[in-house]
């Protein structure tokens, strides 16, 4: 497995945790960290059956590196998304294994949207959200102004963006950003359950209802319809959809292989 320098990548029992690992910098992104984020997440797709992002330190993630920037007029932002922040979260979105950001603590700008990008996003409690893009004169980019207004609500994306005030953990869910708020104490048993939970699942129906749910935001009723019989068809050859029935005849829990 590749060594990383700015993270670390684990793979145990189907669970791979990638922890972003600068906590001094609260975890900011620098160049290297995002070329790191995208091989470790391409990795961990073709190893493992879950993948969890996670921060070391007090931070999730700041976003960019403000002091990488030096000179902020002569950073050449379009090039930096298009050459290094979407390779980053294409690796996001096309995981084919179901990816968890555990926010374990405050993620700002590209470093909250990086936590929107996974599947499910689970917070500790303690944990906020900031759009903090328009205090340094930027709009919300990473992919912010695709996912906000998708999961929480034309609305609420909209403040979120045009304030940039901080969004707990609890108002991030009840809202619909993210999936759950965790109390701290329980946060980092509570994300490891939630990753065991599905690395024992059936993987085949993870990723095709993955593509199925990212495809309805294109497609009318007749197209994903013909999208699930589709999908739904593959699933029904796997093995894990065998398991499934015998399992529900037999009154037992299903042990899924993943296949
Ligand atoms: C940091 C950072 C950071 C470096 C904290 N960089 N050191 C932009 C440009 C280019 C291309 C593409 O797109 C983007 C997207 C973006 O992401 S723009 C938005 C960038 N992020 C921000 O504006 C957030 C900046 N950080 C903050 O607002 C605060 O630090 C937060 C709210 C994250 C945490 O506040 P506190 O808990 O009060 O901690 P702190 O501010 O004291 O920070 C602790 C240390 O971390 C501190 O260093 P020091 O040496 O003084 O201890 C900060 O300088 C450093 N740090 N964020 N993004």
């Amino acid at each position: 497995m590749t060594r990383f320098s700015v993270l670390t990548l684990d793979i145990e029992e189907g669970v791979a945790t990638l922890r972003l690992d600068r906590p001094d910098k609260m975890n900011a992104l620098n160049a290297q960290m995002r070329a790191e984020i995208t091989q470790a997440v391409q990795e961990a797709g073709k190893a493992a059956r879950v993948l969890v992002i996670t921060g070391n330190g007090r931070a999730f993630c700041a976003g960019q590196d403000l002091s990488d920037a030096g000179n902020a007029a002569s950073l050449d932002l379009e090039r930096v998304l298009r050459d290094e922040y979407a390779p980053m979260l294409r690796a996001i979105w096309d995981c084919p294994i179901p990816t968890i950001a555990a926010v374990n603590g405050v993620a700002a700008g590209a470093g909250a949207n990086l936590a929107l990008a996974a599947d499910v996003t689970i917070a500790a409690e303690s944990a906020v959200f900031i759009q903090a893009f328009t205090r340094i004169g930027l709009m919300p980019d990473a992919g912010g102004t695709y996912w906000m207004p998708r999961q929480m609500g034309a609305a609420k994306a909209m403040g979120a963006a045009l304030f940039a005030e901080p969004i707990s953990a609890r108002d991030a869910s009840d809202w619909g950003m993210i999936w759950e708020a965790v109390p701290d104490m329980e946060f980092d048993t509570h994300w490891r359950a939630r990753a065991a939970h599905l690395a024992q699942g059936p993987s085949e129906a993870y990723r095709n209802l993955k593509t199925a749910l990212r495809a309805t935001w294109q497609n009318g009723p007749d197209a994903q319809l013909d999208l699930e019989a589709r999908l739904q068809g593959a699933c029904g050859q796997t093995r894990d959809f065998q398991e499934g029935v015998v399992a529900f005849l037999d009154k037992r829990k299903a042990s899924f292989e993943g296949r």
